[in-house]
């Protein structure tokens, strides 16, 4: 094979399964017991803020929770890009935090942080590890009822397309690890990818939406797939 000079990984909730967080699309995932359009979308959040906010603190708590770390998967990642020469983007729809707890660098949250809060009244991002209500005052600009978690719902512009697209279009490996491909446009990424020539791999469970658009597969759990996987890359 060609040496590698790019690479751009993209994660979903399956790379953090092994870490004790739920997926969404699984018989045991999130969507199976709350419904989308009562949280994950901006009229959600409209009709019953403290629905949505309610959801939001309950899993921010969950995060904070001490059996939750990097597993294999995450600690693998961060491991390849310490050591790799070239270039490296990990680009992750988690907004779960162990990507950084696992020391990875070159990263983007594009579905957002679930430990920032934003104020819609003046913008101010910044971080937030406990519980958010109706009426907390930004720390920023002190307006009272407009803070949100820093999370992307349905309907509303992903974080960071530009510099994503812009590496996706420059890489010759796109690597697509514990995703259902359901959800655009990160579903999307893999088409990007074949487009600029790059090698595509997909690392999961089981075939995804998008099985077909990879070149390469591999099957299983996480946390054993994607040590196995990388660490043969690095040696190819
Ligand atoms: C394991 C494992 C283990 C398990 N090891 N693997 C019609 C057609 C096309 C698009 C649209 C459409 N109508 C609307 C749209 C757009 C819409 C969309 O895609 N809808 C689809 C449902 C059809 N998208 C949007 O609205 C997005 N914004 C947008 O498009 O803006 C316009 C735009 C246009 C052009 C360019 C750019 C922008 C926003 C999407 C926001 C998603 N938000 C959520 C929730 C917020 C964050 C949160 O609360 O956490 O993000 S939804 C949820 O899904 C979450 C996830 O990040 C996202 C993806 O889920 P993921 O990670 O794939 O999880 P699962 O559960 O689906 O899959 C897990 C996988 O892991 C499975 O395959 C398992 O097998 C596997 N697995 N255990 C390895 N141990």
């Amino acid at each position: 094979m060609p040496e590698t000079r790019s690479i751009v990984v993209l994660t979903g909730a399956g790379i953090s399964r092994e870490s004790g967080l739920h997926t969404f699309r699984d018989a045991d995932g999130i969507w199976a017991t709350v419904k989308v359009e009562d949280v994950a979308t901006p009229e959600a959040f409209a009709r019953d803020p403290v629905r949505v906010q309610e959801f939001y603190n309950e899993r921010r708590r969950g995060l904070a929770n001490t059996g939750i770390a990097p597993n294999p998967a995450h600690l693998a990642l961060a491991e390849f890009e310490a050591a790799f020469a070239g270039d490296f983007l990990l680009v992750t729809q988690n907004i779960d935090d162990l990507h950084e707890r696992a020391g990875s660098r070159e990263l983007i949250h594009m579905h957002g942080e679930l430990a920032k809060a934003r104020c819609e009244a003046c913008d101010d991002v910044g971080e937030w590890r406990e519980d958010l209500y109706i009426d907390t005052a930004c720390p920023a600009c002190t307006q009272v009822g407009d803070m949100r978690p820093h999370v992307v719902w349905f309907g509303e512009m992903p974080f960071e397309m530009d510099r994503i697209y812009a590496a996706l279009e420059g890489c010759d490996l796109f690597v697509s690890i514990g995703t259902s491909g359901n959800v655009y446009p990160a579903a999307g990424f893999v088409q990007a990818a074949r487009m600029a020539g790059a090698r595509t791999v997909e690392l999961n469970l089981e075939p995804s939406e998008g099985a077909t658009l990879f070149e390469e597969a591999v099957y299983g759990p996480a946390g054993t797939v994607v040590p196995g996987w990388f660490a043969k890359l690095a040696t190819d």
